[in-house]
């Protein structure tokens, strides 16, 4: 079966290799407890199948669709780290590049999946902790473990209406805040075709709460930008980044730094991308047209077809994650939904996209040698 690649003996991992896909439904919220809101998603965990009840012209009809792992409402954010995560960050201290996407509409739990709830003051890892904290707890705890020579840095950038914005960048209370935002932050190539985005805040870290602290100034930093803009946390895509170098010392003392990189992504919404396409013109001016969203669907798209073209280059988010869709990363998207009956519209089409999604083939290559 699929998925058995992903945990692939080391002489056979430079093979190609399936973008994982995982479906995640999130709970009735309290509310919709209370008024009854009727569920029309059932998740069979054991089958990995989502079912999906729609009445059409008065006759109920089933859909179900298959992924590499479902996970139910009941699914509790340990389960998922342990199940689909672990194994992806020992494949980064391995030296490879990692990715995982949250994709879906909002309100569907991309940023619970990713972030998590709140951090409460002081203490120790809460229950609902997201990837981001418990990734990057695991890391510093396995090099610990392995008394291993290393450094490492992190990145956190927001874009939004193709524009980045750097999560990280200290305060600068001197300038007006126009200004301020205008740090220039450039997409770069180098030469090996590789884009990096240069002007980012790129701070080394070395314990796990310092790399809290910053995901506090970051989260504070997004915070901010909410107010000032509403709504704008659903329309922007953030990416937070770990590069780990591992130095390894080989018999004759020759020297070996192992770099692997790990991209947590958490897309706009889904929904920004049928509205932006049903009514382009003025979704533009009203800065809703999500071109980077409207372009990974392209990308993905092109790739499924196997397209001789696929247009990476016509926006920021797909230039950032290029090599995460058929480059040599190890990619896997968490598509998240809703189960009520209003959303119905949105859950098929987050169900179709992923199922898409799922025979992108990557060819990933260890960073080291
Ligand atoms: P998105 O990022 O997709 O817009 P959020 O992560 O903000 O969605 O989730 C919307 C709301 O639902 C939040 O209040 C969140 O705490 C809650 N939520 C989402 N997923 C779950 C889940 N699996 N279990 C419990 N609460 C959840
Ligand atoms: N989702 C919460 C942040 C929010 O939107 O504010 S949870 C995790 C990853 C990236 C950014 C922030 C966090 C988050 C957090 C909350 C409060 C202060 C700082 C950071 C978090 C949650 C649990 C453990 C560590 C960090």
């Amino acid at each position: 079966p699929r998925g058995v690649e992903w945990n692939s003996n080391r002489q056979d991992r430079d093979k190609e290799c399936n973008v994982q896909v995982l479906l995640r439904c999130r709970p009735l919220s309290d509310d919709e407890q209370k008024s009854n809101v009727p569920s029309v998603v059932s998740c069979n965990e054991q089958k990995r199948e989502v079912t999906v009840m729609q009445t059409l012209a008065n006759k109920q009809v089933e859909r179900v669709f298959t992924f590499d792992k479902v996970f139910g409402p009941k699914a509790q954010q340990r389960s998922i780290y342990d199940q689909a995560v672990v194994p992806i960050v020992n494949e980064v201290l391995d030296g490879f590049n990692c990715t995982i996407f949250a994709y879906g509409q909002t309100g569907t739990g991309k940023t619970y999946t990713m972030e998590g709830g709140m951090r409460k003051k002081g203490g120790d890892l809460p229950g609902e902790a997201g990837v981001i904290p418990r990734a990057v707890r695991q890391i510093f705890d396995m090099l610990e473990a392995q008394n291993a020579d290393y450094s490492m840095k992190v990145t956190f950038l927001e874009l939004y209406n193709e524009e980045i914005t750097d999560l990280l960048a200290p305060e600068d209370n001197s300038r007006p805040t126009e200004e301020k935002q205008k740090k220039s932050i450039n997409l770069m190539e180098d030469g090996k075709g590789c884009v990096f985005v240069r002007g980012l805040e790129e701070e080394s870290v070395y314990s796990v709460n310092e790399i809290y602290a910053l995901l506090e100034r970051g989260a504070s930093k997004r915070r901010t930008a909410d107010t000032l803009l509403n709504k704008r946390s659903s329309r922007s895509h953030s990416v937070f980044t770990i590069t780990v170098y591992v130095k390894e010392t080989v018999i004759g003392d020759e020297e070996l730094i192992k770099c692997g990189k790990l991209n947590l992504v958490d897309l706009a919404g889904s929904e920004n991308i049928l509205r932006s396409g049903a009514r382009e013109g003025r979704a533009r001016e009203a800065g809703e047209i999500n071109k980077s969203l409207l372009t990974l669907g392209r990308v993905i798209n092109a790739l499924v077809e196997h397209s001789p073209h696929v247009p990476y280059r016509d926006s920021k988010l797909t230039r950032i994650l290029r090599d995460s869709l058929g480059g040599k990363t190890k990619t896997c998207i968490i598509a998240t939904i809703s189960p009520t009956a209003y959303c119905l519209e949105e859950t098929l089409s987050t169900l179709d996209y992923a199922s898409r999604a799922k025979s992108i083939k990557n060819k990933p290559e260890a960073n080291q040698k």
